[in-house]
């Protein structure tokens, strides 16, 4: 079922054209998403609730829903499911919480001293997807790392379900988040909204999430053409699973079908040194696949997938760090020693025990993480991502003395004498 090829036999370009993953190389639905920000930002909330008809099928009043909303749609999920949300909740916070580190002042001179402070950025805006799977375990990656930043707004846009409203378990997280307003609105239109400020909708200073291609699109287009940045861009889920005979070929199986059954567009890669375990992980999808509710997703994500069988452990290695993805699962007996050469991946899964799901919705580390490569220069969300740090200085009159010439020197030698002055004049007072 998967491609399989040799890694000798493949070349240079191959291996290229293997690790790379392009969404949308057309630009094919860019003239859609500049349409609908253009419409946003000209006609606001009217442009919300006629593109909701249009998309959602929804005709919408509120564009939002309030607390006592929220409420009731909490209480309708079960005891059981409101308990595992809480525990993925504090499992996050607690992995987080340790985030916020301060670092120390550092005198670089006598008398010159340097630090950085932290602050939230004040306006956050989540997008949360709700297309063909509603993901509220996505609110807590993105919620929990913004309270703990300090962010003063925490703007959520999700797309309205078919009741105008939005599900009990994302009005659930919004209570574990003490977030007490969603807007119902969802694809690039929630995003221009957020960008640009609608009459309901605050303007926010990020924009966070995952989405479909019309939502990353926006993202990248709001990005360029307002001061609102984004977290990362964004393509389709993908995972990487390094295995050697020590691997089980049903784990595999079950952890590259949780990355298919995402969507079709969703690659799932095994890079195994045995061609009998890539052939056992092949059956066990056979079977497996079968049994899925969402097999016919899974099936075309599998299609869209490949296994490349290596030699060694280090050249397996090697091609991950290639690749650079988002998730990586090492499932081998000697995964310790294999920490070490992992280069560029969003989120590493070690040994036989440790699925991907569990750092989906619970261990603690975040899911918002970089695909299509870009796993070699972005990092995934984090505290992080939610705050600034601001550098500040301070000289004492012993610090002017010692750096003083310093500056005079490379303010002339750069031809800015206006530069220069502004120690000079200073010097100068000190001296008399
Ligand atoms: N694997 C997704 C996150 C997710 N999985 C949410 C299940 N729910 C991207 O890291
Ligand atoms: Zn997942």
């Amino acid at each position: 079922m998967l491609k399989t090829y040799q890694y000798e036999q493949l070349s240079a370009e191959d291996i290229d054209r293997l690790t790379l993953r392009n969404t949308d190389p057309n630009n094919a639905i860019q003239d859609t998403v500049e349409q609908i920000i253009t419409q946003v930002e000209q006609n606001g909330d009217d442009a919300l609730r006629q593109l909701a008809l249009k998309y959602d099928q929804i005709s919408l009043d509120a564009l939002y829903l309030d607390e006592a909303e929220i409420e009731a749609l909490a209480a309708t999920i079960s005891r059981q499911q409101q308990r595992a949300l809480e525990i993925a909740f504090q499992n996050i916070h607690k992995f987080h919480a340790t985030q916020l580190k301060k670092e120390r002042t550092v005198e670089t001179m006598p008398g010159v001293t340097c630090w950085r402070e932290v602050r939230p950025i004040e306006k956050v805006g989540l997008y949360i997807p709700g297309g063909s799977a509603v993901l509220p375990s996505t609110l807590l990656m993105l919620g929990v790392p913004a309270r703990i930043a300090g962010c003063k707004e925490i703007v959520v846009c999700s797309p309205p379900q078919k009741d105008g409203k939005v599900n009990g378990f994302i009005a659930y997280c919004l209570k574990l988040l003490q977030i007490k307003r969603i807007y119902l609105t969802g694809g690039a239109q929630a995003v221009a909204a957020m960008a640009y400020g609608t009459e309901s909708v605050p303007r926010v200073d990020k924009i966070f999430g995952p989405g479909n291609q019309f939502v990353t699109k926006a993202k990248s287009l709001i990005q360029s053409r307002t001061q609102v940045s984004i977290d990362m861009p964004a393509g389709p889920s993908e995972v990487l699973v390094i295995a050697d005979e020590s691997a089980n070929a049903d784990y595999i199986a079950a952890d590259l079908l949780a990355q298919a059954e995402h969507g079709a567009d969703s690659q799932a890669v095994l890079v195994s040194t045995s061609s009998t375990l890539i052939e056992a992980v092949n059956q066990a999808l056979q079977q497996q696949l079968g049994e899925l509710p969402r097999a016919a997703i899974a099936q075309k994500a599998i299609e869209n997938s490949y296994a490349i069988c290596t030699t060694d452990i280090t050249t397996a290695l090697a091609f991950s760090n290639k690749y650079a993805p988002e998730h990586l699962i090492i499932q081998s007996d000697d995964w310790k020693r294999l920490v070490y050469g992992v280069q560029n991946a969003g989120s590493v899964f070690l040994g036989h025990l440790t699925p991907e799901s569990v750092g989906d919705y619970a261990s603690g580390t975040n899911h918002t993480l970089p695909t299509s490569g870009y796993a070699r220069s972005y990092s995934g969300v984090s505290v992080d991502s939610f705050v600034k740090k601001i550098t500040f200085q301070q000289l004492s009159q012993d610090g002017l003395r010692q750096i003083g010439s310093t500056v005079e020197i490379l303010a002339e030698l750069e031809g800015l004498q206006a530069h220069k002055n502004a120690v000079s004049i200073r010097l100068k007072d000190l001296e008399s």
